[in-house]
């Protein structure tokens, strides 16, 4: 099934979301409504308060070297937490939470994530590049955080007062 998802300013957006507890049946349900939701709104990447349920749940399924995304490389992340961060990389982001709004934003260029799979399993990965930049992307969806507010105080005046002129046209296409 596919759920609505959150968008900006929508205050939900803001909420720490909680760790979770029960790895059970309602979990398992809820993970594959996620991924439903982020394939058929053409996303790489998407966090449970997006879909505003606030626990620390985290969707990946970055494309490969033709831009396909296979289901093999979906990573189901709970609980989780980043260590040995290394480098800048600077690279232009979007969210499915800020529709049709993209912008550079600079992260570490790499890190290790300790998370929990489905089950309940600790595992720990090392990543660099593009899975780097969605990692903090997402861990900053579950401390209640979103691209835009990286960005400085120029960019992110341009961005508001952009984003506005979209959200009044997408009330009133008649306006054009
Ligand atoms: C987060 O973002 C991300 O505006 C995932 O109209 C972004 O999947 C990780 C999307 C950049 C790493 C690098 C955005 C789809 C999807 C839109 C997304 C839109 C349709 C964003
Ligand atoms: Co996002």
């Amino acid at each position: 099934m596919k759920l609505p998802v959150v968008v900006y300013p929508d205050k939900k957006l803001k909420l720490i979301s909680k760790p979770v507890e029960s790895f059970n049946a309602d979990l398992h349900t809820f993970l594959d409504n996620m991924y439903e939701t982020m394939m058929q709104s053409n996303g790489i990447g998407l966090a449970a308060i997006q879909v505003a349920k606030a626990e620390r749940i985290m969707l990946l399924c970055i494309p490969d070297e033709e831009g396909e995304q296979n289901k093999d490389d979906l990573l189901e992340i709970i609980n989780p937490k980043i260590s040995n961060e290394q480098g800048t990389i600077v690279y232009q982001e979007g969210c499915l939470s800020v529709p049709s709004f993209y912008e550079d934003i600079e992260r570490y260029e790499s890190l290790t994530l300790d998370f929990q799979d489905r089950h309940g399993k600790k595992i720990s990965i090392q990543a660099e590049g593009l899975l780097s930049v969605a990692i903090q992307h997402e861990i900053d969806h579950l401390d209640g955080k979103l691209f835009i507010e990286r960005l400085p105080y120029g960019r992110r005046k341009k961005f508001e007062k952009e984003y506005k002129k979209l959200l009044k046209q997408k009330k009133n296409p008649a306006s054009d």
